[in-house]
């Protein structure tokens, strides 16, 4: 839920989602040192939160606020949930109020399975809000590995789950992009982009859909005017 505090700044909230393992924490870990290291789009503000058991899977969430550069009124709470599945209940109450969500797969293929699942998860809880309400961006995450699945392969699962339209759908324009990424550090790929593409559609849902998917011609007319956020 976008929350305008009273000195007019403007909060929005990411989610990184995915199965146990897949790189959410190492994406956020990532994403911190890049935008903190560089100037980009946005910038950390504070240190990130993380809560994690002694083997370094996250326990309960981590959490970061970045802050846009261009519209530095606009904040971004991002967080991770834990991905194993005793940790249900716990997801369902980190996803309350989320604005935008990036699904971190784990590209390879022998859990496969354990993606969809986790994907299927996701879907329960949002009760067909993504996409429609709640924009969703995938990452193939791993990249960097062999023996990895490929865009087309989770394209498939997309379909199967109905989280894809046609070009015949006036939702076509809003199906997630899928990222091929790679979260660690030193050998970085798509980090950046995934999440300011997320963070772009959060806000055009917000300015011009008033919380939902922007639809119609009128949409599609400004669309090409729209500056980046
Ligand atoms: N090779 C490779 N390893 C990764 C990548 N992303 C994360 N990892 C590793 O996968 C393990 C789990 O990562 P973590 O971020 O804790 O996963 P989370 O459970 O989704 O938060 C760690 O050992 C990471 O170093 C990646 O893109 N490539
Ligand atoms: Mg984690």
């Amino acid at each position: 839920m976008v929350r305008w505090t009273a000195d007019h700044n403007v909060y929005i909230k990411i989610l990184y989602w995915g199965m146990g393992g897949s790189g959410k924490t190492t994406v956020v870990d990532t994403l911190y040192r890049l935008t903190k290291d560089q100037k980009q789009d946005i910038e950390p503000t504070g240190n990130l939160t993380k809560i994690a058991m002694a083997s370094g899977s996250t326990l309960y969430f981590d959490r970061g606020i970045f802050r846009s550069t261009k519209q530095t009124k606009v904040f971004y709470h991002v967080y991770t949930v834990a991905g194993q599945s005793r940790f249900s209940p716990l997801r369902k109450k980190i996803f309350k109020g989320t604005d935008g969500v990036i699904f971190v797969v784990d590209s390879q293929t022998h859990f496969f399975e354990d993606n969809i699942e986790s994907l299927k998860e996701l879907k329960n809880i949002t009760r067909g809000q993504l996409i429609t309400e709640i924009p969703l961006i995938l990452m193939i995450n791993k990249q960097d590995l062999s023996e990895v699945i490929g865009e087309e392969d989770f394209k498939q699962v997309l379909k199967d789950e109905k989280l894809w339209f046609e070009p015949d759908h006036e939702l076509y324009i809003w199906n997630p992009i899928i990222y091929k990424t790679c979260a660690l550090y030193e050998k970085q790929q798509g980090i950046i982009r995934s999440f300011s593409e997320c963070a772009r559609r959060t806000g055009l849902y917000q300015i011009y859909g008033n919380g939902k998917a922007p639809v119609g011609d009128n949409f599609l007319k400004i669309s090409k005017e729209i500056p980046d956020l």
